[in-house]
């Protein structure tokens, strides 16, 4: 969702936020290598309400289970990523298309960018941050929000997050859980005015770890559980800068980015690599399902219009043992 105060919060409502798809993660080069269009990833389901449902709009409580890995993040995908301690990942968010030319998002998004590790599939406290970016730079001018690891680097860097598997990582399958928090309205609470508030853009990738290390995941923290609507990090004013004159209260510049902190398991520096030919199609086949308030609805798009299919109600529904994903004929 677009706007930066109150009066463009209300228009991008009635606008925006109901034609506009967010991003999410498109694909994942290990060493550089595509692993293929959207294969590993649990791909968010547009939580728009209908008929218009192509906005994947963001999580904004932090209590409900779609803060884990996004709307019906319990669905598995077919595909599962091999990798090995020490491989390089480069995350690939995407807006529209998986183009360069792609905005990746709107730059009203300022907000962090993190990383979570899990078994899959995850237990009580089993997410152990292992990477994370928030505000770099102050704003020099009066309301400027800075520079920040969304607005300023993810955008500018064609939405690729740079995330590296802990060393000596025990073999297993692991649940990467990236994120982005948008924070232009996170000047206001979302239990508070549910219209407002901070931006959650989870998304969960299926990894199987290969090799004999021996390092486990320490205990880490739950999704959801881990972040509450009062956290700094989360009800933050991004446009209270050092220039500005305290009009709002309260306003502080410095940023401190929720969640635990990241595990001294995970390496220091990510790596920036430079990745090969992407694999498959650039475009994705347009949503085709929705969920609003438990309701998923299906549909066929005719003409850019949805011509509605069937209904049915849906509740996540985690696993506590490790089920293989069925993989597509
Ligand atoms: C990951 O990047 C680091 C730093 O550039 C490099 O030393 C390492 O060899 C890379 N890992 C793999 C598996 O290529
Ligand atoms: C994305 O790609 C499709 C298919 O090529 C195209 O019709 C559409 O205009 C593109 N969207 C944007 C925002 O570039
Ligand atoms: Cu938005």
């Amino acid at each position: 969702m677009k706007g930066q105060g109150l009066f463009a919060a209300a228009i991008a409502l009635a606008n925006v936020e109901l034609i506009q798809a967010h991003t999410f993660i498109w694909g994942v080069y290990v060493n550089g290598v595509d692993q293929g269009l959207f294969n590993g990833i649990r791909i968010p389901a547009y939580n728009g309400p209908p008929p218009r449902g192509y906005a994947n709009s963001p999580v904004k409580d932090v209590n409900s289970i779609d803060i884990r890995c996004n709307v019906m993040g319990d669905h598995q995908n077919p595909y599962t990523i091999k990798v090995k301690p020490g491989d390089n990942l480069t995350l690939d968010w995407k807006h529209n298309n998986r183009t360069k030319a792609d905005d990746i998002i709107d730059f009203s998004h300022h907000g962090p960018i993190l990383a979570y590790l899990s078994p899959d599939p995850p237990k009580e406290n089993s997410f152990v941050k292992i990477f994370e970016k928030g505000k770099y730079e102050e704003g020099a001018t009066p309301f400027a929000p800075g520079k920040w690891a969304i607005s300023s680097e993810l955008k500018s860097n064609n939405g690729h997050m740079n995330i590296r598997i802990p060393a000596g990582l025990k073999a297993g399958f692991y649940l990467l859980r990236g994120e982005l928090i948008a924070l232009h309205e996170g000047d206001a609470r979302f239990d508070q005015n549910p219209i407002r508030g901070a931006q959650f853009y989870p998304n969960c990738v299926q990894l199987e770890v290969l090799g004999d290390g021996t390092v486990e995941l320490p205990e880490g923290v739950s999704f959801p559980g881990a972040y509450k609507v009062s956290d700094p990090g989360i009800h933050h004013d991004v446009y209270c800068s050092t220039k500005t004159t305290s009009l709002k209260v309260p306003c502080t510049t410095t940023y401190q980015i929720p969640g635990p902190t990241v595990w001294s398991g995970a390496w220091p520096d990510t790596t920036k690599v430079e990745v090969g030919a992407q694999l498959g199609p650039s475009t994705a086949t347009p949503w085709s399902r929705w969920i609003s308030k438990s309701v998923v609805t299906s549909a066929t798009i005719v003409g850019g219009s949805a011509q509605v299919i069937g209904t049915s109600t849906y509740q996540a529904s985690w696993s506590a043992n490790y089920v293989t994903p069925t993989p597509v004929a």
